[in-house]
């Protein structure tokens, strides 16, 4: 079975987001060979990438006195500031190394503005800058999407809302994501998802029947 008019959306599988990493995901590794299994099902296969300038405005050492994983108000609202991370062009900016990079069709960049974070592979966090990714899929008659990767409560539940809303059917595969979980960050993500018609699969529901 293949899903000809689906796509998987494989969210920032990058090395800072592992073991390891920069800001790792407890666990983040584990979605490598349940993504490489799962990619050759979908038509086709999309890959975001984290891609920030030095000195991100995201970055905790880009205000000082602030440490990561508190909040600061920018000109578009509250954003979470983060360790430095993915960088462009450094080794945590990588895909991971197990991670089937060859068959993607589209490894699509974000974050790379220096003022703006991009958590949604749709929306920039504004919330009105687009990445044109909506216009990509919809060209090539892309109308149904599932999500993997990491960070389940940010990259990966701001793209899977945003998709939603874009008019895709818009499903999360759980055990392909891994998640941050900051104070309830991740309950509030699946409200969220929930609320927004994005439905909750395994990768088992996604096997040929
Ligand atoms: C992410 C925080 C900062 C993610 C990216 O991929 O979920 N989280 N940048
Ligand atoms: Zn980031």
């Amino acid at each position: 079975m293949r899903f000809e008019d689906a796509a998987l959306v494989v969210i920032d599988v990058q090395n800072d987001f592992c073991p390891g990493g920069a800001l790792a995901v407890p666990d983040g590794d584990a979605v490598v060979p349940i993504v490489n299994r799962l990619a050759p099902r979908f038509a086709a296969c999309i890959l975001t990438q984290d891609w920030h300038p030095p000195g991100h405005r995201s970055f905790a050492s880009s205000h000082p006195g602030r440490a990561p994983f508190e909040t600061a108000e920018l000109a578009y609202g509250e954003q979470v500031l983060w360790p430095d991370h993915c960088v462009q062009g450094t080794a945590g900016a990588a895909f991971h190394p197990g991670l089937a990079t060859d068959a993607a069709d589209l490894v699509l960049r974000k974050g790379f503005r220096p003022g703006i974070d991009s958590y949604s592979a749709f929306h920039e966090n504004d919330r009105r800058t687009p990445t044109g990714l909506a216009g990509y899929l919809r060209g090539r008659g892309i109308t149904r999407l599932c999500f993997a990767g990491l960070a389940t409560d940010f990259c990966v539940a701001w793209s899977a809302v945003d998709a939603a809303r874009e008019g895709f059917e818009a499903a999360v595969v759980e055990d392909a994501c891994r998640a941050i979980d900051l104070d309830g960050s991740l309950a509030a993500a699946w409200d969220e998802m929930r609320a927004a018609n994005v439905a909750r699969v395994f990768a088992a529901d996604l096997q040929p029947q």
